[in-house]
């Protein structure tokens, strides 16, 4: 019996990497077709070398496919024009699966006073980088990455332009790394977990551009928990269970109203809110 990761999943046959650090392609047992081996499971390989056993999961992903995610970049630029509303839903689908993310503002090149309005509200809800993918800040996101990590966000911020500069001249000996990353838009996707160091993988997905709400899977009523700066006011509000949404005497709507909390944020929170309520009513 052996411990494995498995890094890449192409048709039936996974490639896996012991714990000395081998890598060999080798097939599941049948009996573990139904719910799938993932990219970033855990996995126990018997005697003729088949995967006989998934560990438990911390997470999974189904789009892409992949398990066990620690890290979430989530890159956002001055351009094309910040979808903040896909921010804040990725955001919460990381708190969700217990991902870490962080907010990575990227081409601070071409315009510094946005990316500082978008650190000035993010950083109060979690990590943010600020970073070109031309120049050097871009290695800031590679240190950040630890355990199984992924980037997620719209379509042209940089996401696979980023994946290009941090893996770099690594690319240039796994084969089509770079290649595969465009070709991924429209064929099915094959995950692979490209490995920086002991412990250090990066999905080279294509990234997450869309989140579906139905993805988020909570009640209206558990939405304002996932807002840090809603939580910190709330013992303010008259009401314990105040959802943020009416006058009466809300301490978070007084903070939207003077400025202390983003109106994009708040905006955001009553379309989301919303969404949510609609989706429970099928
Ligand atoms: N000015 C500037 N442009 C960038 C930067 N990073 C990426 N780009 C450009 O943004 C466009 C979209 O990049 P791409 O990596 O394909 O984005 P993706 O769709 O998120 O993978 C390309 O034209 C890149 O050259 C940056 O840091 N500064
Ligand atoms: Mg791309
Ligand atoms: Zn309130």
């Amino acid at each position: 019996m052996i411990d494995a990761l498995v890094l890449k999943k192409e048709a039936d046959l996974f490639t896996v990497e012991t714990q000395n650090g081998q890598t060999f392609s080798c097939v599941a047992r049948k009996i573990l077709k139904k719910n799938g081996v993932f990219v970033g499971d855990r996995v126990v390989l018997d005697d003729d070398n088949a995967i006989c056993k998934i560990e438990k999961r911390k997470n999974v992903l189904i789009r892409p496919p992949l398990a066990n995610l620690e890290k979430m970049f989530v890159v956002v630029a001055p351009v094309p024009k910040p979808d903040l509303y896909l921010i804040d839903k990725m955001l919460i689908f990381c708190k969700l699966n217990s991902i870490e993310p962080i907010l990575c503002i990227n081409k601070k090149d071409l315009d510094e006073t946005v990316c500082d309005k978008l650190s000035q509200v993010y950083k109060q809800v979690c990590k943010v980088l600020v970073c070109s993918s031309f120049d050097e800040s871009v290695m800031q996101i590679k240190k950040e990455i630890h355990g199984i990590c992924t980037l997620a966000g719209q379509s042209a911020v940089g996401k696979s332009s980023i994946i290009n500069a941090i893996v770099g001249d690594v690319v240039a000996k796994v084969d089509t790394f770079s290649k595969k990353i465009e070709r991924g838009k429209q064929t099915t996707r094959t995950v692979q977990l490209f490995k920086f160091s002991e412990n250090c993988y990066l999905a080279d997905t294509a990234g997450f551009s869309k989140l579906d709400e139905s993805l988020l899977n909570l009640e209206a009523e558990e939405l304002k928990g996932f807002y840090p700066e809603f939580v910190e006011l709330a013992p303010k509000c008259k009401y314990k269970s105040c959802v943020h949404v009416n006058d009466k005497d809300c301490a978070v709507l007084k903070s939207v109203k003077n400025g202390d909390i983003s109106k994009s944020r708040y905006e955001n929170y009553l379309k989301l809110l919303q969404t949510l309520k609609n989706l429970k009513r099928y």
